[in-house]
């Protein structure tokens, strides 16, 4: 089964990222699988080159942490296989105006900034120019990109009617439990790189003091019952989910074993605490060897071109180019 899945390097790596999508990545990889850190994606909001360099080496690093096998599944960087650029262009020519500006993602974040980029705007074509260059059935992803892989099997579709069958209609995957981690700080809204405060996101590489202080600190109700129950009790269910995630128990079970809040977040503290040691550790040892980060990526590159160069070129062919 072809699995494909990306990950932006801006801003450190946090546990809904990790819960959402990474841990589903580890969990599936094989021969068949593609995993990309998409720097280009990066590019459309303000970053210091300095700073997307050092991240997208981290990322690499990151990714190889939390699990990823560079002899198993093919780990690369997007920039570093022309056919991501050149294939957006074709499907930007299949994409409509109208579907691209109706993303959640793109009216939020071009809210946010005064003249916010194209690449803002076109960034869900570029995501799907990843997926179906990889011939891709199965993209596992947290929940916030579910409308992104909607739009992807719409260009998809639309090419495929226009030009002749010629991409792989994908679906999305989510995890059963952790899909979409809230902010600790604002239960309302997603864990989020770029938008969560320090004291609302859980970063991979927090110490496990700072990993305590933010679940104490986590936004929760003051009624005392511990329920699972997302619309009356926002703040609490996520911690529920983000137990669940790390446990595998559901949500409900771990529950029901408890009475208070303070025994609930100080467990929750140490389960988070002991799963993150080990990726940490991992981290700090793969970052002392960027030669070593260098040629996985570099391998993971010649891999993933010879896949995607040719699904390119089929494309291409087919709207009349060459
Ligand atoms: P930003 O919020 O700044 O756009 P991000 O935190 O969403 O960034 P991405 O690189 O865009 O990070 O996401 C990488 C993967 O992590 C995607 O599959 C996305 O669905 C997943 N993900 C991101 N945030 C969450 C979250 N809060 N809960 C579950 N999954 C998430
Ligand atoms: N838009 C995604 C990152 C991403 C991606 C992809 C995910 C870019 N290309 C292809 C899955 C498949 C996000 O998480 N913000």
């Amino acid at each position: 089964m072809r699995v494909f899945s990306g990950i932006q390097p801006s801003g450190a790596m946090h546990i809904g990222n990790y819960l959402g999508a990474i841990k589903q990545w580890v969990k599936v990889q094989g021969p068949e699988s593609f995993y990309c850190v998409v720097d280009l994606h990066a590019l459309t909001l303000q970053i210091e080159p300095g700073e997307l360099r050092e991240q997208t080496t981290d990322y690499v690093a990151s990714l190889l942490a939390s699990g990823l096998d560079p002899d198993v599944c093919t780990l690369f960087v997007q920039s570093h296989v022309a056919s991501h650029a050149q294939m957006s262009w074709l499907l930007e020519c299949v994409a409509t105006y109208g579907e691209l500006s109706r993303m959640t993602q793109f009216k939020e974040k071009s809210s946010r900034q005064e003249g916010h980029r194209v690449g803002l705007l076109t960034y869900p074509v570029l995501m799907a120019s990843d997926i179906l260059l990889y011939e891709t059935a199965e993209v596992p992803v947290g929940d916030d990109q579910r409308q992104h892989l909607e739009v992807t099997r719409e260009i998809a579709t639309r090419f495929n009617n226009r030009y002749g069958e010629t991409f792989v209609i994908p679906k999305a995957v989510l995890p059963p439990s952790g899909a979409r981690v809230m902010d600790l700080q604002e239960p309302s809204r997603k864990m989020s790189k770029s938008v969560s405060s320090p004291l609302g996101k859980i970063l991979l590489t927090d110490e496990p003091a700072e990993i305590e202080k933010k679940i104490k600190k986590a936004v929760t109700d003051t009624d005392g019952e511990v329920r699972f129950d997302w619309e009356q009790k926002p703040g609490l269910s996520n911690l529920l989910e983000i137990y669940s995630g790390f446990s595998g128990e559901s949500p409900e079970s771990i529950a029901a074993r408890y009475e208070r809040y303070g025994d609930l977040k100080s467990d929750l503290a140490i389960l988070v605490v002991e799963s993150l040691r080990a990726i940490t550790e991992r981290y700090h040892e793969l970052r002392r060897d960027p030669a070593g980060l260098d040629a996985i990526v570099s391998l993971g590159s010649q891999k993933a071109s010879a896949v995607a160069e040719p699904v390119y070129l089929r494309a291409a062919k087919a709207m009349g180019l060459f």
